[in-house]
């Protein structure tokens, strides 16, 4: 069994609880908690224990957040795609994750669609094409699980096959993840 650590980060009320609370079939819930510290779950796929951890977006809890992270295979860089500063979180944290991890893949969520229309604003546009983006709501379930099953197979199917590189690299010139490299 190889194990897999996979961070939820992104700004403070983007819905990283939610989406780990959801998957783990906790119904949905407008007053969560907000994370303190970090907390996790576990699955079993195939050769995979896949480790899912939940940071906190506060940025009294940055600096743990950040320390935690440098242990990811994965990062969830989850996002509000119904607040005006979508933009700017993505960037904030895509920022914070490539000072602080080696080369790792990063796949963008961006989470609350059943608020909005999903916003194909051109700034997001620009920045999101080099990721697999995947769109979710915590109030629908089914959004959650199919996110996380096929980040799971790709990984799944990445390890089985080198040539079947699913999940893009952070920066598309850094290629010494070999993995995940998308070439
Ligand atoms: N409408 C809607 N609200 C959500 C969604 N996900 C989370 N929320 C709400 O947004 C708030 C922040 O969620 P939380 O999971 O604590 O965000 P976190 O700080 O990123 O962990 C809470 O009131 C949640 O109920 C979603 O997909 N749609
Ligand atoms: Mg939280």
């Amino acid at each position: 069994m190889k194990s897999f650590k996979i961070y939820l980060v992104g700004e403070s009320d983007s819905g990283k609880s939610s989406i780990l609370s959801v998957l783990q079939n906790k119904p949905f819930n407008y007053n969560i908690a907000q994370t303190i510290g970090v907390d996790y779950c576990r699955y079993k796929r195939k050769q995979f224990i896949f480790e899912i951890y939940d940071t906190s977006g506060l940025a009294q809890f940055q600096q743990s957040t950040v320390n935690s992270m440098k242990n990811a295979n994965l990062i969830i860089l989850c996002f509000d795609i119904s607040s005006k500063e979508a933009f700017q979180h993505i960037e904030k944290w895509l920022n914070i994750i490539q000072k602080s991890t080696k080369v790792i893949p990063i796949v963008l969520v961006g989470n609350k669609i059943d608020k909005s229309l999903q916003k194909k604003n051109e700034q997001i546009k620009g920045l999101i094409q080099n990721y697999i983006l995947h769109y979710t709501s915590a109030l629908n379930p089914k959004s959650v699980k199919d996110m996380f099953t096929n980040i799971f197979q790709d990984i799944i199917n990445s390890d089985e096959n080198l040539n079947k590189t699913l999940i893009r690299p952070q920066k598309q010139d850094q290629k010494e993840n070999k993995w995940f490299c998308f070439c």
